[in-house]
C-alpha cells in the first residue's frame, strides 16, 4: 500500500487562535466552551491558545486574517453562530463569513476550521452548541489541531 500522510490529535506544543462571534453569545459561548475543551483535552496549553471576541460572524475574516499575520498560529478556530429567523441578511453574513474565511486559509496557508453555525432555528443552533447533536465548536477544534499538524508534515517532505 502506498504511505497515507496524516495529521494525529496532539495538540501539544501547538499554538491556536480562537476567534469568536459575540452575536448570539448564548450560542457562541458555548461553541468557545467546546473549543477549549478539545485543545486542552489534546495536550494544548493555555498559554498557546489566544481567544480573540468579534462583534459578529461577519468581522470573523479580517480578524482571522490580522491573527494569521500576526502571531502565526498552527491553526485558527472560527466560531460564530447565523440564525435566518433573526435576519433578512442571513446569506450575505453567512456567505461572506465562509468564503472570507476559505480565502484567508488559502492566502496564508494557515488552517481555518469553520465553526460558524447556520441554522434555520435557534433550537438547531442550541443542538449543535451543546445539544442532541454535539458541540461543533468542539468538533472545529478538532480539526483544527487534525489539520495543523498535517500541514506541518506536510510541508517538511
Ligand atoms: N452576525 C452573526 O454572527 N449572526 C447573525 O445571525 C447575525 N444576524 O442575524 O444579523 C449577525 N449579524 C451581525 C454581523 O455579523 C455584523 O456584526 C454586523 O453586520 C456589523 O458588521
Amino acid at each position: 500500500m502506498s504511505p497515507v500522510t496524516e495529521g494525529n490529535l496532539d495538540a501539544s506544543g501547538l499554538k491556536f487562535a480562537i476567534l469568536c462571534a459575540r452575536f448570539n453569545s448564548f450560542i457562541t459561548d458555548r461553541l468557545l466552551a467546546g473549543a477549549l475543551d478539545a485543545l486542552q483535552r489534546s495536550g494544548a496549553a493555555a498559554a498557546d491558545i489566544e481567544i480573540v471576541k468579534v462583534p459578529g460572524s461577519w468581522e470573523l475574516p479580517l480578524a482571522a486574517k490580522t491573527a494569521a499575520g500576526h502571531k502565526k498560529p498552527d491553526a485558527i478556530i472560527a466560531l460564530g453562530a447565523v440564525i435566518r429567523g433573526d435576519t433578512p441578511h442571513f446569506d450575505h453574513v453567512a456567505g461572506q463569513a465562509a468564503s472570507g474565511l476559505a480565502a484567508v486559509q488559502l492566502e496564508t496557508g494557515i488552517p481555518i476550521a469553520f465553526g460558524v453555525l447556520t441554522t434555520h432555528t435557534i433550537e438547531q443552533a442550541i443542538d449543535r452548541a451543546g445539544g442532541k447533536s454535539g458541540n461543533k465548536g468542539y468538533d472545529a477544534a478538532i480539526t483544527a489541531i487534525e489539520m495543523a499538524d498535517l500541514i506541518r508534515r506536510l510541508r517538511k517532505k
